[in-house]
């Protein structure tokens, strides 16, 4: 008997008990053990009924996708399944935590399944680039029906315990949270009763009142817009579909594996377990010891009721963090509290939050207007315009007015923390937080270390990401951090693409085929062009060599982007799609004769090569200047941060897959035709390329 999964009997029930931490994952061993345990459940003459319960935080949380990609040991988790189906004993799974991928379908494999009310279910595999590959897409349709089970099947999203019972996908949701004991009272209830075996893969009857419906056909249209670009959905949806066309469970079956097999040789299913992991694997930051102390956040002051400061600010008071808000006059933190406020009513009116919950947060919030107000906050995040004297001036007061050991932040998204921080007299306590907009969505937040920053603080700063649910990178410090230093990159060629001829909408189509979810130039629209056209003056002001773009020309014009519902395209009212704007061609046209350029054919792959390997050549650059700790950083700061799209694994990631040899030699031919700084070669990426190596082998 494995020691991951145990035997034992209590009265007439034989129980299989899985204990492998941290989820139950099915592992090898945890296959082979259960599949022990089942045939000693059926061998012991007093077990009338068998149950699987798990130990530990959760029930079976899925397939262990460590093992993806290496060769198959026996017992398959379908044959395992079936084999647990086909047990003439009624085996019971009492389910907590969360019952998920291989887990659910061990439980549906289960004849009879029972939830404590905390618990969730759910068949996530899609957001793994994958399907349910052990019966799922067979035997939940049989319970369900088809709409249910895709909508399941074809989001990955978790279903509560009481839903789970109406949809029926569990048969009871027990009276308390003790699911080894209400899982025995359960199945002795099964006993008692006699209650037969049941089998889902011989359930009927929702799969006969469906035979030739249009679902199918409705879904898949609605996918094509909900699920653009991805596989994964359109199989899982063609995986259902044949539990209602194929001859028998058996051949259904059949087809799943054919369709899970082809799934998982693909390369988004590789790009989104990169990325699984990745986002895991960031939360452990090189060099900073696991027992690092944290600092108490029980307060949070931010500095600026904008877009910004106002986001931040919810995020804490999502989490029950009292936030203080400070702005410089009346009348900008009035409406900077009203929007905050329009916000939760929007999210109200679509029925994820209550009246009541929206007022318990607007009570977390507080104006003020005096910075005296921030003498007892735990931590102080100012969300200013970009500028270096400005940020000094508040750090500086800050410093005068914060309790000793209060984390003073800055949301700055390109400027030097040194600097800000050498305006205080104490370096150790400031750090870079940097939220993405709109900050209360976006998941990332780019923790920036300073020279002098102290480990509890960037512990504290890690440990509160996670609490406000977002995902924290800790990064150096360089002009631009991770992301925005190569968005800079990708914005300044796409820029000249557009100088030498190509239109702004098509590369922004390029970019939204690779999957972003919108273009170079609708982005910056969304941002506001302001920002850009400032970050180039001070530049310019600083002495550095950036050249004029037609970009600066719409700064000038006060075309600002949605804002000012026109930028490189222009909005109609309460409309936020960009419309392609002749007077815009007519202002490129005009630059270009300025600067003495003739327009010349621009490919959609030179456009690719251009916006993504320079970006590619720069984060070798952040690796190498250990700005970025690990290529991971830099995939997961794209993908939260920058809509990179998950299923190509981040930028690093997609340059393995593309081959860095190959992206050495465009680099290393835009930098004899382009030329620039950012075309030259990055040492490391020379270097991986000569000894045949990836990113991720680093
Ligand atoms: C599948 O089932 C395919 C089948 O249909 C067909 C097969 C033939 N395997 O997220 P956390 C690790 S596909 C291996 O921080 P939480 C995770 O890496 C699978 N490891 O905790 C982390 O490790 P570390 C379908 C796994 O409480 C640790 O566990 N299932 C797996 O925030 C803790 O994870 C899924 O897609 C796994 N399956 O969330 C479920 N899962 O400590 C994926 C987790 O070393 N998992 N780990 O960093 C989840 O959604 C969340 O982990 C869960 C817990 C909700 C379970």
């Amino acid at each position: 008997m494995s020691e991951v999964v145990t035997y034992s009997r209590e009265q007439s029930v034989g129980v299989i008990t899985v204990n492998y931490p941290p989820v139950n994952a099915l592992g090898h061993a945890v296959r082979s053990g259960i599949q022990s345990a089942i045939q000693q459940g059926r061998d012991d003459a007093d077990a009338k009924v068998l149950l699987i319960v798990c130990e530990g935080r959760t029930f079976i949380a899925g397939a262990d996708i460590r093992e993806f990609g290496k060769p198959l040991q026996e017992p398959a988790l379908p044959d395992l399944i079936n084999d647990i189906e086909a047990t003439d004993k009624p085996v019971v799974a009492a389910i907590h935590g969360t019952a998920l991928g291989g887990g659910l379908e061990v439980a549906l494999g289960c004849h009879y399944r029972v939830a404590v009310p905390s618990a969730k279910v759910g068949l996530p595999e899609v957001k793994l680039g994958l399907l349910p590959g052990a019966g799922g897409t067979q035997r939940l349709p049989r319970l369900t029906g088809a709409q249910k089970a895709l909508e399941m099947i074809t989001t990955g999203d978790f279903v509560a315990a009481a839903r789970a019972a109406e949809l029926g996908i569990v048969d009871e949701v027990v009276g308390s949270e003790d699911v080894r004991a209400e899982g025995l009272a359960y199945a002795q209830k099964v006993v008692a009763e006699g209650k037969p075996v049941r089998r889902v893969s011989e359930l009927s009857d929702k799969l006969e009142a469906e035979k030739g419906s249009a679902v199918f056909e409705q879904f898949r249209e609605g996918l094509k817009k909900k699920a653009r670009g991805l596989i994964a959905p359109f199989k899982c949806t063609d995986a259902v579909e044949a539990a209602f066309t194929s001859a028998s469970f058996a051949d259904g079956m059949k087809r799943e594996r054919e369709l899970f097999s082809e799934l998982m040789a693909s390369d988004q299913r590789a790009g989104l377990i990169h990325a699984f992991f990745s986002e895991r694997e960031v939360s452990k930051v090189p060099g900073l010891a696991k027992d690092t102390p944290v600092r108490d956040i029980k307060s949070v002051g931010v500095i600026g009721a904008g877009t910004m400061g106002g986001g931040i600010a919810m995020n804490f008071a999502n989490v029950g963090i009292p936030v203080r808000l400070l702005e410089v006059k009346q009348e900008a933190l009035d409406k900077g509290l009203a929007i905050i406020r329009k916000n939760y009513e929007n999210t109200a009116k679509k029925g994820r939050l209550t009246m009541e919950q929206v007022e318990e947060r607007m009570s977390l919030i507080t104006g003020t207007l005096s910075y005296n107000d921030f003498a007892d906050v735990d931590l102080v995040i100012e969300a200013v315009f970009e500028r270096m004297d400005v940020k000094k001036s508040i750090f500086g007061q800050l410093d005068g007015v914060c309790k000793p050991g209060a984390i003073l932040a800055s949301n700055t998204s390109t400027l030097d923390i040194d600097e800000i921080a050498s305006a205080t007299k104490r370096p150790e306590d400031v750090i870079g937080l940097h939220f993405f907009s709109p900050a209360n969505v976006m998941k990332l937040l780019e923790i920036v270390r300073g020279e002098k920053t102290a480990d509890d603080v960037k512990a504290t700063a890690m440990q509160l990401a996670k609490r406000i649910k977002k995902v924290g990178v800790l990064v150096g410090n360089c002009h631009g951090f991770v992301g925005n230093r190569m968005l800079h990159k990708r914005g300044a060629e796409a820029m000249s693409l557009v100088d030498e001829g190509a239109t702004p909408q098509q590369v922004d189509k390029v970019l939204t085929d690779l999957g972003f979810p919108m273009g170079q130039f609708a982005m910056g629209d969304l941002a506001g062009i302001d920002i850009g056209y400032s970050i180039r003056q001070e530049r310019r002001k600083a002495g550095e060599d950036v050249a004029p773009s037609w970009m600066d020309k719409l700064a000038e014009q006060g075309r600002l982007g949605q804002k000012t519902m026109a930028g490189t395209y222009r909005y109609e009212e309460g409309s936020r799609k960009p419309i392609p704007d002749p007077a815009v061609d007519e202002l490129i046209a005009e630059f270009r004769k300025e600067q003495g350029i003739t327009a010349r054919e621009v490919t959609d792959q030179e456009i690719l090569e251009r916006c993504m390997y320079v970006m590619v050549n720069e984060g070798a650059k952040i690796l190498d200047e250990g700005i970025a700790y690990r290529s991971l950083d830099i995939d997961i700061t794209w993908i939260y941060g920058y809509g990179f799209p998950a299923y190509r694994g981040g930028p690093m990631f997609w340059a393995d897959q593309i081959g860095l040899d190959k992206i050495l030699d465009a680099v290393k031919k835009y930098h004899n035709e382009v030329g620039g700084k950012q075309w030259e070669p990055s040492p490391l990426l020379e270097k991986l390329v000569a000894e045949g190596k990836k990113f991720g082998d680093l």
